[in-house]
């Protein structure tokens, strides 16, 4: 590490837990994370602002490229917002279940019995659009570089989901497509690409899902010890 600028740095606050805890907290943290689910069906009941006003302050502690936080949050709780993202979201999908995707895709869903009827972009009590922002924009207006845009905002809409998860609540990432249409709704400047469409709320009454199962360690993971 440079010693010139490291000298500006301020101590990391850290205590050490045991091993024995360290142990049980990574269990415990998967038990809970083994718990989250996409869901389709929200209720109407309402979320405080103040939750989502935390979830995204959690999303927005992630890691990012030279720490440019390249992404911006819109939540919606509006209805006519919400009802206008629900008609341009399904006008896209409909092309999408009607041509636009492969049978082999469409064949992949079935297990999701997904279609272009989308009424949780209208149920759940709150729509959080993020965007990815291609570059910034230092204090003079200049344009400024971003870096790895993708994996930052992929790795703080991971955080999101796990913060809306442990809050109690529940949510779906959505991927209307084409996105355009959110930019345009919510007025977002040409730097700004929307990136996901995720609805946040209360599971419906006897909300079901998918039984899917997920792959087990040996599956997905090598250890070189
Ligand atoms: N965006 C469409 C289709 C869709 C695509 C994938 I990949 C999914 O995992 C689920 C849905 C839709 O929301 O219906």
């Amino acid at each position: 590490m440079r010693k010139d600028l490291a000298e500006t740095f301020i101590p990391y606050p850290y205590s050490p837990p045991a091993m024995e805890e360290v142990v049980q907290r990574a269990a415990d943290f998967y038990r809970e994370m083994d718990k989250r689910r996409s869901l389709r069906e929200f209720s109407d009941r309402p979320v405080p602002k103040e939750v989502i006003e935390q979830v995204i302050l959690t999303a927005s502690s992630a890691p990012s490229g030279a720490h440019k936080q390249p992404w911006t949050f819109c939540a919606v709780s509006s209805a006519e917002m919400k009802q206008q993202i629900r008609k341009a979201a399904e006008k896209e999908e409909y092309i999408n279940y009607h041509g636009r995707m492969s049978d082999e895709w469409l064949k992949d869903l079935e297990t999701f019995a997904t279609d272009w009827d989308k009424p949780y972009l209208e149920t759940a009590p709150w729509l959080i659009v993020i965007f990815r922002q291609v570059h910034g924009f230092n204090e003079d207006g200049e344009k400024e570089k971003h870096y790895y845009v993708n994996e930052s905002v992929g790795i703080a809409t991971g955080f999101l989901l796990a913060a809306i998860h442990q809050a109690g609540l529940v949510s779906l990432t959505h991927t209307p497509s084409p996105m355009k249409f959110l930019e345009e709704l919510l007025g977002r400047p040409k730097h700004e690409k929307a990136y996901l469409l995720i609805p946040v709320g209360y599971p419906a009454e006897g909300a079901r899902v998918p039984d899917i199962k997920r792959k087990g360690l040996d599956e997905m993971s090598l250890f070189f010890e």
